[in-house]
């Protein structure tokens, strides 16, 4: 119940921000994206991860309300770092509780148009869980999404239930490979397999991979022969605030 005051004081009050978290493209070496992750300053206390909120956000129906203000956010920081010369594609978490708002699309579309940002910048990234509810409004919502031009991804793949046929249906550009699978890659056959499985498929529907959680240069050498296209994780940096963004793209390489 404290936890729940504090949130609705979060909203109005703004406590919330965004880091941002690099992706790296394996063939030329460079930044071409990032992820955007909330952060909740919470006054006294400090910073709070979203594990702790959003699922309570959730609940309460208020992350409707986060939601939109992640992706304005987000669109317009793509839009200033565009105009300082830095050209990133934006990827945006969204919760499968806000694909119960009919007017979604509707709604993300005119939120981004505001802010300027190109719609084929912005990424949206969906979790396979989204696939359990209501398949078929979902995917008309993403198909009409897809068609204004944003970039669909699939996060978190491989942990979830949904079998594959389900998910291919899904209209997607890219596919996450959840980080549970890289950490031992370097050691285990069954995870190499499983991401060398995934890269294959991907590379045969033409869509993009990004493999998570990358912290070695093993795993990146070993990502790359697998032809993944995309690795993002500690290895290239942590999630950033926007100022320490721009100034990690300046000394990069
Ligand atoms: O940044 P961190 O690794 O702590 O994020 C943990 C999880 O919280 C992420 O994997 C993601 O699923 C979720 N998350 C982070 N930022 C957002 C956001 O802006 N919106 C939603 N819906 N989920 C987020
Ligand atoms: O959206 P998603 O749940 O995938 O968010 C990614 C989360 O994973 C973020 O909260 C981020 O802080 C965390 N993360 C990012 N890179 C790494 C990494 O290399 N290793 C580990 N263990 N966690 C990471
Ligand atoms: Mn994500
Ligand atoms: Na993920």
């Amino acid at each position: 119940l404290m936890l729940e005051m504090a949130l609705r004081k979060a909203i109005e009050q703004e406590e919330f921000y965004l880091v941002y978290q690099p992706q790296v493209n394996l063939t030329s070496g460079d930044v071409v994206g990032v992820e955007a992750l909330i952060r909740w300053r919470r006054p006294d206390i400090g910073v709070v991860p979203p594990d702790q909120f959003i699922p309570v956000l959730e609940e309460m129906g208020l992350i409707q309300q986060l939601g939109d203000w992640i992706v304005q956010h987000a669109a317009k920081q793509q839009v200033a770092w565009k105009k300082k010369g830095v050209s990133l594609r934006m990827a945006i978490n969204l919760s499968p509780v806000q694909f119960e708002q009919m007017d979604l699309p509707d709604k993300i579309t005119r939120l981004i148009a505001e802010t300027g940002a190109k719609f084929s910048d912005i990424e949206l990234e969906i979790t396979e869980s989204l696939a359990m509810h209501s398949p078929e409004t979902t995917i008309r919502m993403l198909k009409s999404l897809r068609e204004e031009g944003f970039k669909i991804a699939i996060d978190d793949f491989g942990i979830g239930f949904s079998s594959l046929e389900y998910l291919l249906r899904f209209p997607l550009d890219t596919l996450k490979i959840d980080r549970v699978f890289i950490k031992d890659i370097t050691r285990g056959r069954s995870d190499c397999a499983i991401v060398r499985a995934l890269t294959s498929l991907c590379q045969g529907l033409g869509l993009t991979t990004i493999a998570e959680g990358v912290e070695t240069q093993r795993q990146r050498d070993y990502l790359d022969a697998l032809g993944a296209t995309e690795i993002q994780g500690y290895l290239i940096s942590k999630p950033l605030e926007s100022n320490e963004l721009i100034q990690f793209i300046a000394d990069f390489k």
